[in-house]
């Protein structure tokens, strides 16, 4: 029996912030589009991200969509950084709003695509049997959203349940009464310590690597500033878009640009900083960005902010990072980190001072003795950047696999397309600034780019597009430039933008760190050009 084909203009993959606003865009443009979620419902990140404490590090005013003017007007938002329900609220309401729904299928997980060369269509699988006919295939499957948890020798013989942060689970995880045990202080494990540690009878922290983390400075965001915001919203979009990192500020205070040079400091002057600013004092200077030497002078009023916080000095020194440049990894902004640090039910094991062995029956063996607990938290991280791509079992031309095609790293020319892979485009992928800048707004040029160039195809009757090797290599090149010299990729830095989180991925720069504006005057430059560096296909 012939099997039954959906015929579609475009197949999406994720009903996050990318999957719904390029859904919304193609639609606009008279597509026949459907997008596939494995989630039961619409928000991606914010759909399974709700472990206590998950917070967006960037003001909600700005990390929200800035397509609809009468969206802005509409939707109220409680407190500058919003917590992850207020998030999914408002992703559920644009569904709502713009009446996404009928064209998304949840708890459908797409398994593979095929490129057809002689039909010049993606042939689409998911896991619920259907099968999919579509000119044009679009990944918006998030960057952070394939989780990782480290093989631990013996975890499956731990008696209690194991929750990773990124998969948590929809009724919420009762700690009252309980002890706890949670593994990583990333972003996740920064911000949910401090809460799990209020909620439960105890907490063992395992940290391999401490983190630079700066106070969020969250807090409500009262109606009458809320009506001034609606009132500015034309303005503070306009700034943001000329932002090298499509947002201004950093978390919710608005400090003006670095001008001072901290190797022209006194040690004098740079303990007054620090009780001026407390953990801000490190952005006062400018040559902290570029200057190693520079940078461990910083890193080293870091420590000492951490020291005036935390009482107990053998507990900060187990706090203090080490070894590595500030501005390396993501930004970390917590609520009462180190405070976190001084309750008498929380137990830090530094396993710079001896690891983990093994995960037992009742706790986690490591090099300093054995830690019991009821509750494991794995606060691990994910596969980031690649690995929700590669989730999916993309072949494109002659036969080759997107696995194979990044076997050694991930290749796109302007994160938005890969060679072999005709009419694929990606959202938020390496080689676009994504995680390097305020993810929606530089989601929603990549959405209204791809949405232009996919109208210009139709209306000249071009039936593929796809990237052209050297095109492709020129901007990788490019991509690698503009993070030399950076923090970033400091010898000494290992972080998930380089995919040094996952044993055996290759050390490769992912992100575009020249800037969201210089990235739209390239992608912008590339379509006044007839698609310049692009093979169209009559
Ligand atoms: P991150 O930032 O990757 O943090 C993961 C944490 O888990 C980090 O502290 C890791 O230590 C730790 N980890 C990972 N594997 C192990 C093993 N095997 N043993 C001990 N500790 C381990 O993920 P998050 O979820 O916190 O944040 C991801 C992004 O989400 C964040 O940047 C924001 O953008 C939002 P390590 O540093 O590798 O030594």
């Amino acid at each position: 029996m012939a099997e039954q084909k959906i015929e579609l203009d475009a197949v999406i993959v994720g009903a996050g912030f990318a999957g719904l606003y390029a859904l919304y865009k193609l639609r606009e443009s008279g597509l026949s589009v459907r997008a596939y979620e494995r989630g039961a419902d619409v928000g991606g990140t914010w759909y399974w991200n709700r472990y206590p404490g998950a917070r967006c590090d960037v003001t909600s005013v700005q990390y929200s969509y800035s397509f609809s003017p009468e969206l802005e007007q509409e939707w109220t938002w409680t407190e500058i950084m919003a917590a992850q329900p207020e998030i999914l609220d408002y992703a559920r309401y644009v569904a709502d709003k713009f009446d996404l729904r009928r064209d998304i299928r949840f708890g459908t997980t797409v398994s593979s695509a095929r490129y057809d060369e002689s039909t010049r269509r993606w042939l689409i699988r998911t896991d619920q049997g259907e099968v999919l006919d579509a000119r044009y295939f679009v990944m918006a499957t998030g960057s952070l959203s394939t989780p990782n948890t480290p093989q631990f020798e013996g975890i499956e013989n731990f008696q209690g349940p194991v929750y990773h942060t990124g998969l948590w689970p929809e009724d919420g995880v009762d700690f009252s009464g309980k002890t706890v045990g949670i593994i990583g202080t990333g972003s996740s494990g920064t911000q949910a310590i401090p809460v799990i540690a209020e909620e439960a009878a105890h907490l063992t922290v395992f940290q391999r690597t401490p983190n630079y983390t700066l106070p969020a400075n969250n807090r409500p965001l009262p109606p009458e500033e809320m009506a001034q915001v609606k009132r500015d919203y034309a303005d503070i979009r306009r700034t943001q878009q000329e932002a090298l990192t499509a947002m201004y500020g950093f978390g919710g205070r608005q400090d003006a640009p670095p001008t001072l040079l901290i190797k022209e400091t006194t040690e004098a002057d740079r303990m007054r900083a620090l009780d001026e600013h407390g953990f801000f004092a490190v952005r006062l200077y400018k040559d902290v960005a570029v200057d190693l030497e520079a940078n461990e002078m910083a890193c080293e009023m870091y420590r000492e902010m951490v020291r005036r916080t935390v009482a107990d000095p053998d507990m900060a020194e187990r706090l203090l990072p080490r070894g590595y440049p500030l501005g390396c990894k993501r930004p970390v902004i917590d609520t009462d980190y180190y405070q976190t640090f001084n309750r008498d039910n929380v137990t830090l094991v530094d396993l710079r001072r001896g690891g983990i062995n093994a995960i037992t029956a009742t706790g986690i063996d490591t090099e300093q003795g054995h830690f019991e607990f009821d509750v494991l938290v794995a606060a691990t991280g994910f596969d980031a950047m690649t690995g929700s791509y590669l989730g999916v079992d993309i072949v494109g031309r002659d036969q080759r696999s997107l696995r194979d095609a990044w076997a050694e790293g991930p290749r796109t020319y302007l994160g938005l397309q890969v060679v072999g892979f005709p009419n694929l485009f990606l959202l938020n992928a390496p080689g676009s600034p994504s995680v390097l800048t305020n993810m929606i707004t530089s989601m929603e040029f990549q959405v209204e780019w791809m949405a232009e160039c996919i109208a210009y195809l139709d209306q000249n009757q071009i039936r593929s597009i796809e990237a052209i090797e050297a095109a492709q290599e020129a901007w990788i090149a490019h991509v690698n430039d503009v993070a030399e010299g950076t923090m970033h990729t400091a010898p000494s830095c290992n972080s998930w933008y380089l995919g040094a989180n996952i044993p055996g991925k290759p050390r490769i720069f992912m992100p575009y760190a020249g800037g969201y504006p210089r990235y739209k005057e390239k992608c912008r430059e590339v379509a006044a050009k007839g698609y310049e560096g692009f093979r169209l296909s009559a």
